[in-house]
Parts: C-alpha cells; structure tokens; sequence
C-alpha cells in the first residue's frame, strides 16, 4: 500500500517535469531572428527530445510496476499440495502468490528467459536456492508455517516476487 503510494507520487511527480520540459520546449520555438538562435536550437529540441523520451520510459517503467504489483495468483491446492507455476521470462508471472499456512507448497519456475540473471531463484526464508534449468520446469518445495509475506529473488535480488502466506483454512 505504502509502496503503491510512492509509485504514485513519483508519476505525479514525472508529469510535473514533463509539463515543464514541454513548456522549456515551447519557449525555444520563439527566439528565431538571429542565426546565434537557430544554431543552437536543433541540439536544444534534440536534448529536450531524448529527455522526453527518458522521462516517458521512467514514467512506462512506474507504470509496469505499479500494475505487475497487483497481479497475484492463489496456489491450486491438489491432494494436500499447494502447487503453482510460475513463469521466468523478464521476472516472475506472477509475481504475487498466495498460500496457506501449514500446508506444502510446490512452486514450478518455467524459466523462458535465457539471461544468467534469473538463472537461480532463492527463497531466504525457507533456506532456498534452487538452480533453474532453461526452457524447462523446476519445483521448488517448502511448508509455511506462520502467515506473512516472504520473498522469493534472483540470484541478484534483482528480480522479486512475493509469497504471501495465509491463515490456515482461508
Ligand atoms: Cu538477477
């Protein structure tokens, strides 16, 4: 939530720049009567441009993470384990799981993404760090036994997700 908040004001905050980097843009289009001018205005419009950009991937980039942070998916639970897969491909889909407390989880990382960075997952929490074989399924197996949210990284902690484990019987 706190998070989610930040996120926010910092995209609110993009915004700002970009409405006064457009206005610093505009107030370059006027100054045209003398060569001096001109001269330096295409680098001034290209840097304005590059900003631009660089601001709008930022802003694209919030966005991304605002919006992956709310994808979670709940484990399907199959005689007595609480199983899911979970995609390695750019960082974790989901990104957000959730569980029970007291019951075996199995996560399966199908891992598409062929970078050295996401070649190891590791679970902190549950004393993991399981190696993952390209293009194919790795199961990584533990029981939560208290409610919380723990994490899962890359090998880097580059890359995060979220295992969020609930009350019993939920
Ligand atoms: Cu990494």
């Amino acid at each position: 939530m706190f998070n989610q908040k930040i996120s926010w004001g910092s995209v609110a905050g993009i915004g700002f720049l970009l409405s006064v980097a457009s206005g610093v843009k505009a107030a370059e289009m006027h100054p045209k009567q003398t060569a001096q001018f001109q001269q330096i205005e295409q680098p001034l419009a290209a840097k304005a441009g590059v900003t631009l950009g660089g601001l709008g991937l930022i802003g694209l980039e919030l966005w991304w993470f605002v919006f992956s942070k709310s994808k979670s998916r709940q484990a399907e639970s199959n005689q007595g384990v609480q199983e899911l897969t979970i995609i390695v491909d750019g960082g974790y889909e989901p990104a957000r799981v959730i569980v029970s407390a007291g019951k075996l989880v199995r996560l399966n990382f199908m891992r598409r993404d062929r970078s050295s960075c996401l070649e190891k997952v590791v679970l902190p929490d549950f004393h993991i760090a399981q190696d993952l074989a390209l293009d194919r399924v790795t199961s990584v197996e533990f029981t939560p036994k208290q409610p919380g949210n723990y994490a899962f990284t890359c090998g880097m902690n580059m890359f995060r997700g979220v295992i969020e484990v609930q009350n019993e019987g939920v």
